[in-house]
């Protein structure tokens, strides 16, 4: 069977230093080189959240305070701090990433309107990203996922994984929360084994 790495948001603001700093972030950056390096995968992508400066994920655009949920195209949307601004510093991969020649890149979070914690499609369920399309075009059946976060966009992107019907695996190695609640990467990792996804360690 085909494989594919699904890299999320390995960017400057999930980061140390960042404007939505991940803890632990920079240290699993090592694991998923060596992930990319010694494994054959059939395709890797890396996803990357790609917001215009007026999204309406950020706090700043809609007089909240971050941390916040307000309820955006009739579902809830936590408030953010301005983070991952198309073209700038906090928007680009970290640099320790190693990136290899044929990574393709899906972009989301673009439409102001509506957030994309999935690589796989808005959180309205939408609008697809084109992720679906080039994984079944490419004959791939199984996804092994890391990246930031785990408690937002990589639970995400493996619970659509699943329901498009990709034998699904998340490296617990390869993945930090953001933990806005303390319990939420364990509550994540249930929510995630419950619904298929299995973990690797
Ligand atoms: C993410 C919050 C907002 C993530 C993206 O990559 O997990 N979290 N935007
Ligand atoms: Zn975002």
């Amino acid at each position: 069977m085909k494989k594919a790495l699904i890299i999320v948001d390995v960017q400057n603001d999930f980061c140390k230093g960042g404007a939505l700093e991940v803890p632990g972030a920079n240290e699993i950056i090592p694991y998923i080189n060596h992930l990319t390096q010694e494994n054959d995968y059939d395709q890797i992508v890396l996803t990357q959240d790609w917001h215009p400066a007026n999204h309406k994920s950020f706090a700043s655009n809609n007089n909240k305070k971050v941390g916040e949920t307000i309820i955006l195209n009739e579902v809830p949307q936590f408030m953010w701090p301005d983070h991952c601004v198309q073209g700038t510093f906090g928007a680009e991969f970290h640099k320790d990433l190693f990136i290899p020649e044929k990574a393709h890149i899906i972009q989301k979070g673009k439409n102001t309107d509506i957030d994309s914690y999935s690589g796989f499609q808005d959180n309205n369920h939408f609008v697809k990203t084109g992720l679906d399309d080039f994984l079944k075009y490419h004959d791939i059946g199984l996804v092994e996922i890391v990246g930031l976060a785990l408690d937002y966009c990589v639970k995400h992107t493996c619970l659509d994984a699943i329901r498009m019907d990709y034998i699904t695996c998340v490296h617990f190695n390869g993945t930090r929360a953001v933990n806005v609640n303390p319990d939420s990467a364990k509550n994540t990792l249930y929510q995630l084994a419950e619904n298929g996804v299995s973990i690797l360690a």
